[in-house]
C-alpha cells in the first residue's frame, strides 16, 4: 500500500446533531472524494433549535489524536473549527507545527448560526497571534472578520482594507464570506484576496432558509478537501462556493428550525 489516497484531517468539535463542526466536515470530505479524518476538541450538545452543552476534550487525548494520526497517515491537508478556549488553541498551533498536515484552512468559528459564542473573549488573541500566522486560507464570516480586525467593516473598501490587514496578521489567502444586507439583498458576495496579491469577488444568489447549519464547516473543508487534492487555493475557493450554494438550495427536511445543509445535492460538482 502505497498511503497515497488524498487524505485530509479536520481539527474542530464534534455537535451530535450531524449539521456542524467535525460531522459536516467528514460529511464534505466524503462527496469530495478524499479520506477524511477528525481531530476533537470538543463535544457539543445541540440540535436544529440551539446549543444545550458542551464540553472541551483533555490536551494530553488531543495532542495523543494528532500523534496517532502523524504515525499512520499521510495527511495533505487539514483545516480548524471549533477551538474553544485559549488553551485549546495554543495547543493546536503547537501540535500542528509538529507534523507535516499539509496546508492549513482556518475556520475562526467564534459565533454559531443560532448566536452562541463558540470562541471565548479571551481565546481570540490567540487566534489572532498563533493560528493566523499558521492559515493558508482563514475564511472568516463578515462578522468574525469585524471581530478579528476589531472594527466595524460597512463598505466594500472596509473589506478590502480587512483582508489586507488579515493578511499582514500573518494569514496566506482571505475569504471574507457572506457580505449579505440592505443593499446587496439578493447576493451572498464573498471576497478572496489570494497570497499572490490578486484579489475578486464571488457572487452566489442569496437563498431565504433556515437550513445552514453547518454552512460555514463545510465551505472550509471543501477547500481543504481540495487543497488535499492538489488544486490551487483559488480554484478550492470557487468550488468551495459552489459546493455550498448547491447543498443549501437543494435542502432536505430535517429538525425544526435550523437545519443541516444538504451535502448529496453537491454530487455532480467536479
Ligand atoms: O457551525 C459552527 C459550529 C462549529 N463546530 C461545532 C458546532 C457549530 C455550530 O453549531 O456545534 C462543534
Amino acid at each position: 500500500m502505497t498511503n497515497t489516497f488524498p487524505q485530509v484531517v479536520t481539527i474542530a468539535g464534534s455537535d451530535c446533531d450531524g449539521s456542524a463542526g467535525m460531522e459536516a466536515d467528514l460529511h464534505t470530505f466524503f462527496m469530495r472524494h478524499t479520506y477524511g479524518m477528525a481531530i476533537v476538541t470538543a463535544c457539543v450538545a445541540g440540535n436544529s433549535i440551539g446549543i444545550q452543552d458542551s464540553v472541551a476534550l483533555p490536551i494530553p487525548f488531543i495532542k495523543q489524536e494528532f500523534a496517532s494520526l502523524a504515525a499512520d497517515f499521510n495527511i495533505k491537508a487539514s483545516k480548524t473549527g471549533m477551538l474553544a478556549d485559549a488553551e485549546l488553541i495554543k495547543t493546536i498551533a503547537q501540535e500542528y507545527q509538529k507534523y507535516d498536515f499539509g496546508p492549513l484552512v482556518v475556520d475562526p468559528v467564534i459565533v454559531t448560526k443560532h448566536g452562541a459564542t463558540l470562541l471565548e473573549d479571551d481565546a481570540l488573541n490567540n487566534m489572532r497571534n498563533l493560528m493566523l500566522p499558521l492559515a493558508t486560507v482563514i475564511t472568516p464570516n463578515f462578522a468574525e472578520a469585524q471581530t478579528l480586525v476589531a472594527r466595524q467593516l460597512n463598505t466594500a473598501t472596509d473589506i478590502k482594507q480587512a483582508a489586507r490587514q488579515l493578511q499582514q496578521m500573518g494569514a496566506q489567502n482571505i475569504l471574507i464570506k457572506g457580505r449579505h444586507d440592505d443593499v446587496h439583498q439578493a447576493v451572498v458576495t464573498d471576497y478572496v484576496l489570494l497570497a499572490s496579491g490578486e484579489d475578486f469577488w464571488l457572487e452566489a444568489p442569496y437563498i431565504d432558509t433556515q437550513h445552514v447549519n453547518g454552512t460555514g464547516d463545510s465551505l472550509s473543508a471543501c477547500i481543504a478537501a481540495e487543497l488535499a487534492k492538489g488544486r490551487t487555493v483559488a480554484d478550492a475557493i470557487k468550488t468551495a462556493k459552489q459546493f455550498v450554494y448547491q447543498a443549501i438550495a437543494d435542502p432536505i427536511d430535517v429538525g425544526h428550525q435550523y437545519g443541516p445543509i444538504n451535502h448529496w445535492a453537491t454530487n455532480d460538482i467536479k
